[in-house]
């Protein structure tokens, strides 16, 4: 069987027990991590291990806090105070995982399903997902890495013109794919709130709730924004339900269409 699971944040203990409660098989079943596997949580170097270590049978989609981990581990960018992931910044295994993490996709394309971190903005396509991902992958596994990873922090641009540099594409990408809950329909960013869908900052929407976006035919399952709380909207996923911060751990059975979820072990 094969399951999207949500925001992991190092919670490796609920991870486990939601593992056990899905009677996950590895020889059998498919796990698909929609990124954020590490940070804020207590076990981000036993989740990140765990996930290595069963590759073949396991993928994931970067989120922001595994890309802010890529930035501290490769840069001279120290992590924050809220930070969780020295444990992996310490360990002896440290280089083998971060080039792991360098070689994962932005996004996944699942028979009729999309798994992203954070969303889609509304003039994307399923091709202009994949393709502007494929910018930003290929700056990742270039020798050129460091420098690429020290120039992506930033806002802007926050809207998309075909003419923006390769730098800025990749900027914009990585946002908007990474960090996306408000837009404009045209795809412009907006990353000041936090809010639920109906609190929306002026001039702005939820980027699912747009009446034009382009893949609302397609099934989108993401993570990231874990006080979206029991939305009903045709072909939207939201599978981070805030582990983290003491709610559950989320897998959806792509095999069966059922949420099975799991309550934060963590302390
Ligand atoms: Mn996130």
């Amino acid at each position: 069987m094969d399951y999207a699971i949500g925001d992991v944040q190092g919670c490796y203990k609920t991870l486990s027990a939601l593992l056990k409660k899905i009677n996950f098989k590895i020889d059998r079943d498919r796990l698909y991590f929609l990124g954020d596997v590490v940070n804020r949580g207590t076990n981000s170097l036993e989740t990140l291990r765990f996930i290595y270590s069963n590759k073949d049978n396991m993928d994931l989609v970067l989120g922001n806090h595994d890309f802010h981990l890529l930035v501290c581990a490769l840069t001279d960018r120290k992590p924050n105070k809220k930070d969780t992931f020295q444990d992996i910044l310490k360990a002896s295994d440290k280089s083998k995982l971060i080039d792991y993490l360098l070689q994962r996709p932005l996004a996944i394309d699942y028979k009729d399903a999309l798994f992203v971190h954070a969303g889609v903005p509304p003039q994307w396509d399923k091709s202009d997902v994949f393709s502007n991902s494929a910018i930003v992958e290929n700056n990742l596994q270039s020798n050129n890495v460091v420098s690429f990873l020290s120039q992506m922090y930033g806002n802007k641009p926050n809207s998309w013109r075909d003419n923006l540099t390769n730098n800025e594409k990749s900027r914009y990408t990585i946002n908007a794919l990474m960090r996306i809950r408000f837009c404009k329909k045209n795809g412009e960013l907006e990353f000041d709130h936090k809010l639920n869908t109906d609190k929306n900052p002026k001039g702005y929407k939820a980027w699912f709730l747009h009446s034009e976006r382009i893949m609302s035919n397609q099934r989108i399952f993401f993570g990231h924004w874990s006080t979206l709380k029991d939305i009903q909207i045709k072909n939207i996923y939201p599978l981070d339900h805030g582990c983290v911060w003491g709610g559950m751990l989320t897998a959806y059975d792509l095999t069966n269409r059922e949420l099975i979820s799991q309550r934060s072990l963590e302390s």
